[in-house]
């Protein structure tokens, strides 16, 4: 015999593994649920993908104003609770692994077909969930671009899952009207926990999955989301991602010859120092930071409208800005502000936060902040502006 058939022989068969909570009908249900996140995760994911844009037309409305908080934690709920629900659904499938493949002929090339899909299914949602969760607690140990690659991935997944929800489409038609416990189950049978009980314990696990982590952003769930990242500190209750220290902008962001600088179309620029931008009309704003990694706050910010700084720079409406920020380096020191938020009254360059003058670490001297806009792209630290 030769090693792979010795190995064969070796290996558990799926009739080898016997509980009766491993039922079709319980994979079914799990299914449904997790197909329920996926989708959800899917589609705000797309939302958010759309929001960060770089082509102006493209991207969000600029209402409603907390838009972008609703469906980034959601798109983050959904993957927290994905993860006990896709796990328990492994577990109930797991023997199938072990199913000894039929003899070659059609039948062996539809069974390697389905494999290959429920394969790719597994491993991008394994990459989705595990990569998802290092993002939002701010951890990257991988050199590719995490959105991109979220974003390709997310494709791979919703394709396989389309596919495997076609190919099972009548199995799952079947499974759900099966009922959960065998009819001829013994009551007093010694497995302590009934199909019933594991469809309700994933369930339960995915809930509490979803409230320890949704404080960052539901401010209610703040006392029982022990596993939320980045809830409520910082300066004036609202988290700080980077530091002016992390973003190396303290000397630059401290200077008294600050001024920011608008750019004009024609090339002419205007300087604004603080006190000018203090001394423009001033308007406030209920807006809310809202993070792709999934925590937002909310917070009252004032300053000054960008239209009315571009009024008071000789610039009228309609136009997209370049901002820029203080800070040299990483990906979020330039933002496009399109047209649209541009012009929007609730759109501000914020020079205080509920009635402080801005943290540093908040964006000090200013700092952009838009409505239904993702938080990534409310550049901190402004010192140019230009009018494309
Ligand atoms: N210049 C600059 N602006 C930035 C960032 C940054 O790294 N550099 N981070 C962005 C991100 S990812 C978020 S979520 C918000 C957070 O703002 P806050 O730290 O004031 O809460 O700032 C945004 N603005
Ligand atoms: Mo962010």
């Amino acid at each position: 015999m030769n090693v792979v058939a010795r190995l064969a022989a070796r290996a558990p068969r799926e009739e080898d593994f016997t509980s009766p909570l491993r039922a079709p009908a319980v994979s079914a249900r799990i299914g449904v649920w997790l197909a329920v996140c996926f989708g959800v995760a899917f589609l705000t994911g797309l939302i958010s993908h759309l929001a960060q844009a770089t082509d102006p037309i493209l991207g969000l409305p600029t209402r409603p104003v907390w838009g972008y908080r609703v469906t980034q934690g959601l798109h983050v709920a959904s993957g927290t609770a994905a993860i006990p629900l896709l796990l328990v659904k492994l577990w109930t499938v797991f023997p199938r692994l072990f199913a000894r493949p039929p003899a070659p002929s059609r039948a062996l090339v539809l069974h390697a077909l389905e494999r290959i899909s429920i394969a790719v299914l597994v491993g991008a949602s394994f990459f989705l969930l595990a990569t998802g969760t290092m993002n939002a607690a701010q951890w990257y140990p991988w050199e590719f671009s995490f959105r991109a690659t979220h974003y390709a991935m997310a494709w791979v997944a919703i394709g396989a899952l389309l596919i495997h929800i076609a190919v099972k489409l009548a199995v799952l038609r079947e499974e759900l009207r099966t009922p959960l416990e065998e009819p001829d189950r013994d009551r007093g049978s010694a497995q302590p926990l009934t199909r019933r009980g594991l469809v309700r314990t994933a369930l339960l696990a995915a809930g509490v999955a979803v409230l320890t982590t949704a404080g960052s952003t539901v401010p209610a769930l703040r006392k029982v989301s022990v596993f939320g990242v980045r809830s409520g500190k910082g300066p004036a209750g609202i988290p700080i991602n980077k530091s002016a220290r992390a973003a190396d902008v303290v000397a630059t962001a401290l200077d008294p010859g600050y001024a920011l600088v608008v750019v004009l179309p024609d090339g002419t620029e205007r300087s604004f120092d603080r006190a000018a931008l203090l001394a423009l009309t001033q308007t406030t704003a209920s807006l809310p930071i809202a993070c792709v990694e999934g925590w937002s706050a909310s917070g009252s910010w004032t300053g000054v409208r960008v239209r009315d700084l571009l009024a008071a720079a000789g610039q009228g409406p309609g136009r997209d800005l370049r901002i820029e920020s203080l800070q040299q380096r990483g990906p979020f020191r330039s933002t496009l502000l399109p047209a649209r938020f541009a012009d929007d009254p609730l759109t501000l360059l914020a020079l205080s936060l509920d009635g402080e003058a801005l943290a540093l670490d908040h964006g000090y001297p200013c700092r952009l902040i838009a409505p239904n806009r993702p938080g990534v792209l409310q550049t901190k630290w402004v010192a140019r502006i230009e009018v494309l």
